[in-house]
């Protein structure tokens, strides 16, 4: 089902401070910056490599929250900044959901959501996957490949 790792998902207070750190200390470059009203979030996406073969690129996605009662609001304030979640690529968001309803899985959105760079998103519950955020991600390439 999970393609590749897309992104990992870190949480921040400060986004323009943890954009400056990963480009300065890790030679990362932005390659888009989005307000995500839905999910609460100020966000960066940095490109870590090109991926092979054509492959889409994987990312480190900074989060800073857009108030203290967001996801990552609450997160920061009971853990502190860190990784927030992990987002893998999947070819097909609808079957990968399915999928993961029936072995057990609960899904926090019951449709696929607006995602960065034009992804179409849906979390899975952390309670179910080793208390790890789980973020199912069809890229806007992976829609391109397979419209549905
Ligand atoms: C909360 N918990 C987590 C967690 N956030 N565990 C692992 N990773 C996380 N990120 C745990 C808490 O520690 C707690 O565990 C339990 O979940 C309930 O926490 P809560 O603070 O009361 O939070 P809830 O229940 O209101 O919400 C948790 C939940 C929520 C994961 C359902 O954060 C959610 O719906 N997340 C999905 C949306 C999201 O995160 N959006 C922001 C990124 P205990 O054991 O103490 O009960 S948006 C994004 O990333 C987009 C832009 C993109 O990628 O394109």
């Amino acid at each position: 089902m999970l393609t590749r790792i897309d992104h990992v998902g870190i949480a921040c207070r400060d986004l323009a401070a943890k954009v400056e750190f990963y480009e300065s200390v890790f030679g990362l470059t932005v390659v888009s910056m989005e307000v995500n009203e839905e999910q609460g979030v100020k966000e960066a996406m940095l490109a870590v490599a090109q991926g092979a073969h054509g492959q889409d690129v994987s990312y480190v996605q900074l989060l800073e929250p857009l108030g203290p009662e967001t996801p990552v609001g609450k997160f920061i304030a009971r853990r502190g900044e860190g990784v927030h979640h992990v987002g893998y690529g999947v070819a097909d968001l609808a079957a990968s959901m399915a999928a993961a309803e029936a072995a057990g899985l609960r899904l926090i959105d019951a449709r696929p959501r607006h995602g960065s760079l034009g992804a179409s998103i849906a979390f899975l519950h952390p309670g179910d996957v080793g208390g790890v955020l789980t973020e199912l991600v069809q890229s806007a390439r992976a829609t391109r490949a397979n419209p549905g």
